[in-house]
């Protein structure tokens, strides 16, 4: 059921034992999110703790608490009255289901969020959960120290691409400029997120010589296969690499994690790839979307290429004679040039 800020706030206030999470594969926005809320609830004086189904990357664990998060144990049991779900739907944790059966409060900026399960508060206007946690923070007469502003602003910044993209609105600003008088350093933080190995840079390159054009140019994927994702620490901003493409409508970026695991991510210039992501199993926002495909690789890529394909024509975004070109153009192909 949906429900309003008001109260979803007073479901926090109103729990004493509250277990935090966000989808798997976390992001700076799921982190920044969960960690900003331990804090504010610990200061509430609740009993909270974050558990994520997965391994933090090395650039989100520099952030305040991330020490504390907990990846779920088999059979293990948490006793909560509430379970807070964070930018995601209630299907995207993993085994934090199986932690408790407590009543659940998801507050989430997808638009692909329908509140199947439990209480929901979603605004698809904000750029950011952070952004939406920062308005809670108000209802909650909740003070923003300087750790959680940090969390909270690089929610913000990761899924803005640091303000760049079409979901930064004047709101988002305000909050931002808000976060930084709460002592966030800018700098700081992106130097953090941007920080790379020597290993990555080079798997970056690597992973460029996989791209290829689709449908006469309107199309750009870049493919990292199982190999190539065992030697990577991250595949963050890797697809930020190929969407700067000058014909490219959309950008797509799948990743074979393991055998029949294949993790796709859409970025576009205004093609609904959620859309796309939605039909596929997946979901997210207008520009920026993503989903899971059980299969192998080629077949992945292939069920993922003609999709994106007949999404585009169908919606008017390509012309029967693109949709025919289906030779692919590779980068490596102009190596020798
Ligand atoms: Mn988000």
């Amino acid at each position: 059921m949906k429900i309003t800020l008001p109260v979803a706030a007073a479901k926090l206030r109103a729990a004493d034992n509250i277990l935090i999470t966000a989808h798997v594969n976390p992001d700076g926005d799921a982190l920044g999110a969960t960690l900003a809320m331990l804090q504010i609830l610990r200061s509430m004086g609740k009993n909270a703790q974050v558990y994520i189904d997965d391994k933090i990357p090395k650039n989100f664990s520099v952030m305040p608490f991330a020490e504390d998060i907990r990846q779920p144990r088999e059979d293990e049991k948490f006793t909560a009255d509430l379970l807070l779900v964070l930018d995601t739907s209630t299907d995207r944790i993993g085994a934090v289901k199986n932690l408790t059966d407590a009543p659940i409060l998801n507050i989430d900026h997808h638009i692909t969020n329908k509140g199947e399960e439990g209480d929901l508060y979603v605004d698809a206007d904000a750029a950011a959960t952070c952004e939406i946690i920062f308005n809670l923070c108000n209802e909650l007469n909740a003070e923003i120290s300087k750790n959680i502003a940090v969390c909270l602003y690089t929610g913000i910044a990761t899924d803005t691409g640091f303000f760049n993209y079409s979901n930064t609105k004047p709101a988002t600003l305000r909050a931002a400029a808000a976060l930084v008088e709460f002592g966030v350093e800018p700098n700081v933080i992106s130097e953090q997120m941007e920080k790379r190995t020597l290993q990555d840079v080079k798997i970056m390159s690597a992973a460029l010589q996989t791209t290829k054009l689709f449908y006469g140019g309107k199309v750009v994927g870049m493919f990292i296969d199982e190999k190539l994702y065992s030697q990577t620490e991250t595949t963050e901003g890797l697809i930020d690499l190929i969407r700067v493409i000058d014909t490219a409508e959309v950008a797509f970026l799948i990743t074979e994690k393991e055998k029949k695991v294949c993790r796709v991510s859409m970025r576009s210039k205004g093609v609904e790839v959620s859309e796309i992501a939605r039909l596929l199993g997946g979901g997210g926002h207008v520009r920026a979307a993503g989903c899971t495909l059980y299969k192998d690789f080629d077949e992945a890529k292939n069920i993922l290429i003609r999709a994106i394909g007949d999404y585009m024509i169908e919606n008017g975004w390509m012309t029967p004679a693109d949709f025919e070109e289906r030779a692919e153009v590779s980068i490596s192909d102009f190596d020798n040039e």
